[in-house]
């Protein structure tokens, strides 16, 4: 048996990481029997990040990795229906959200001066106090870390927000008026925007982001029929 190590539940949204999100969205669309075991150990995955697949007694480190593999072993199960050019579209897609957007989402979530207090206040209810003093902050400065490596964290906040605004606005333009990125078909590159837009949407507090994706109904819709189809337990 196949098994999503991923971070818990969020509340009405299958997952806060958009990496966890696609993969088990993937998983579900493709019907492709797996079971989830929830995690934040990070080190079991010799990558250093979450999700992770157990798989043929191996990890795949990698949420797109993992989908790779699957593709191999399941013969293509979202994207055969694809043209050549319709997959590298997909490509350019998956690279603007997950690599760029997907960036802006951690910056607000974890490092904006206004932003950050209330998505910590939100994700780490309930900790003891002496982890609350310590844990949050040390993820804090670790987020910010990164994202200055990374590039993105050199920006400031309102770069940051024009970067995310172009970046909804294209993959709005590019979903179009259709039910999917490429027609009525889902594709993996549906569970890719899903993952990221979803997120955003569906934050658990107030972002500026949430107010940019707002602005388009058929990235609502989108976000809404992926939930409904693949989640319908999550009650939307
Ligand atoms: N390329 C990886 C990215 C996964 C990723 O960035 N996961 C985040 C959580 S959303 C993480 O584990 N970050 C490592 C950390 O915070 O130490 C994938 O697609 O699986």
């Amino acid at each position: 048996m196949i098994t999503l190590y991923q971070f818990p539940r969020a509340k009405n949204f299958p997952n806060l990481s958009p990496f966890c999100c696609k993969l088990e969205t993937f998983l579900r669309a493709s019907k492709i029997d797996y079971k989830t075991e929830s995690t934040r150990n990070f080190k079991r995955n010799p990558k250093g990040s979450i999700p992770y697949l157990g798989y043929k007694n191996e990890i795949i480190g990698d949420s797109t990795l993992a989908v790779n593999q699957l593709n191999k072993d399941f013969s293509n199960p979202l994207d055969g229906h694809l043209s050549a050019e319709q997959k590298a579209q997909g490509v350019a897609i998956q690279t603007m959200m997950e690599d760029h957007l997907a960036q802006c989402l951690s910056y607000f979530r974890w490092v904006d001066a206004e932003v950050w207090p209330n998505f910590r206040n939100i994700i780490f209810k309930g900790l003891p106090a002496p982890v609350m003093a310590i844990v949050p902050g040390m993820l804090h400065r670790r987020a910010a870390k990164r994202l200055k490596i990374r590039g993105m964290g050199m920006h400031t906040r309102q770069e940051i927000l024009d970067f995310a605004a172009k970046d909804i606005e294209a993959v709005s333009v590019l979903l179009g008026s259709k039910k999917f990125l490429f027609g009525d078909r889902v594709s993996s590159f549906d569970c890719v925007v899903f993952g990221v837009i979803g997120n955003i949407l569906k934050e658990p507090m107030a972002s500026p982001l949430t107010e940019l994706a707002r602005k388009y109904p058929n990235l609502q819709a989108h976000t809404q029929l992926m939930l409904s189809t693949y989640y319908p337990e999550l009650n939307q």
